[in-house]
């Protein structure tokens, strides 16, 4: 219609026309309205991907239960595996699509909130950073050191004042805690709040564990995600395993098992039960010895009948060790060269089977996504397949003796 009425226009009214409509378009993306429920923001400053990820779901709960909208961080990453400076920051919408986040609640980039709404709700001069107890003087110190001070650094945050909220007031996301947030600090005075670390809990609470299905993975990762299934796993079923042997790893371990009971250790509520119901941490489930690692994969791909392993690690994915075992049963053993975790995790999660780290947040990360789709997963040395009996003979199978199982 529209093209028509211009097709009888003089040419330069078209073109006058057609730039004024950009123009107007434009204006009004930049246009946000501003939500007078207020904002909150965060830097998630603690750990990396695993850990992030599972405070963001209790973040985005608390959020909600204050009824403000939610400024998605950006992930903060670290140069090298276990480096610490530089941190770097990758928008939120870079791993995950924002738009299935919005329909459980109001939500906006910190990009996008920044450029086009701080300086209006949150401008230079009016920025108060929140912390449960000032640090030294009247200060929160929301930027000393890393990777503090280069995220906020990053959208060029200073924070002119700060607030000390103290007692009475937590991260729960409940209405009553919500209440004392919202009369101590209304909207109309405190527009956002703004916290030096997540307003969640780590490790996730169990009531926040469904809100994973809201973190859907950007078209980008996605894609990767498919065309590496396509190419190398043609046809299934494929088993996914993650293995986190790393030093750091080593040292988690090392320290934390068997030093106490009734202690949770990362990702461990995910095996053990938030109660311990299911159990201790054990040395086995952190850090799996290799014949342990053998013999649960070969079980799992005996009953699952996989024609394909695909392995994601931080250190070592035992490819030779595993190709070998398996070349009996013609199983191929995989891994994305590329060595993108969160491609990595996108493949882990829509494996037929998938055997994880207990302790691992970045496992629990695969985990809680195969949940939400109702797909099964084990973990290394937490298997029923462990506990079932050998058979009775060695069988041949062309040419070699099978490993028995
Ligand atoms: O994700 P994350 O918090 O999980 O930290 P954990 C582990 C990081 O190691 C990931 C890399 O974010 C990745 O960058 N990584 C782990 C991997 N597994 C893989 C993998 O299979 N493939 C690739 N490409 N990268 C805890 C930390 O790690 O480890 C704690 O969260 C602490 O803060 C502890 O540092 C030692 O829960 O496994």
């Amino acid at each position: 219609m529209m093209t028509q009425v211009m097709v009888c226009l003089p040419r330069w009214i078209a073109v006058f026309i057609q730039f004024l409509l950009v123009f107007i378009l434009r204006c009004s993306a930049n246009d946000l309205t501003i939500d007078p429920k207020g904002y909150v923001v965060y830097c998630p400053c603690m750990g990396r991907f695993g850990n992030q990820a599972d405070q963001f779901l209790g973040a985005l709960a608390f959020v909600k239960s204050l009824d403000r909208t939610m400024v998605l961080p950006p992930w903060v990453e670290y140069g090298k595996p276990g480096g610490r400076p530089p941190s770097v920051q990758i928008p939120f919408d870079t791993y995950f699509q924002v738009e299935p986040l919005a329909e459980y609640h109001r939500v906006i980039t910190m990009e996008v909130f920044m450029k086009n709404l701080a300086p209006k709700v949150w401008p230079i001069g009016k920025r108060k950073g929140f912390c449960y107890t000032y640090r030294q003087d009247s200060s929160c110190m929301m930027k000393e050191g890393n990777p503090f001070g280069p995220f906020w650094d990053n959208f060029k945050v200073d924070f002119d004042s700060y607030v000390e909220y103290g007692a009475g007031l937590n991260y729960e996301a409940s209405s009553q805690n919500a209440r004392k947030w919202n009369e101590r600090f209304p909207a109309s005075s405190h527009p956002v709040l703004a916290f030096g670390g997540a307003p969640g809990s780590f490790p996730v609470q169990e009531q926040n564990v469904p809100l994973h299905k809201f973190l859907v993975w950007s078209k980008f990762i996605e894609k990767q995600a498919n065309d590496f299934i396509a190419k190398n796993i043609p046809e299934g079923p494929f088993l996914g395993l993650h293995m986190r042997n790393g030093v750091d790893w080593v040292n988690v371990c090392d320290n934390h098992i068997g030093k106490e009971t009734n202690r949770h250790l990362f990702g461990s509520p995910q095996c053990l039960g938030y109660h311990f119901e299911h159990g201790q941490v054990t040395q086995e489930m952190c850090f799996p010895p290799r014949d342990l690692v053998k013999k649960q994969v070969r079980r799992r791909v005996k009953k699952m009948k996989a024609k394909v392993v695909f392995v994601a690690a931080d250190a070592d994915p035992m490819i030779a060790e595993l190709t070998k075992m398996l070349e009996p049963y013609k199983v191929k053993v995989v891994q994305f060269d590329d060595h993108e975790p969160h491609v990595e995790l996108a493949i882990l999660a829509k494996s037929d089977h998938y055997i994880g780290n207990c302790i691992s947040t970045f496992s629990a990360f695969a985990a809680r996504e195969r949940l939400m789709a109702h797909k099964t997963n084990s973990f290394w040395a937490v298997d029923n397949l462990l506990s079932e009996s050998k058979p009775k003979k060695k069988r041949k199978i062309v040419g070699h003796v099978a490993d028995e199982l």
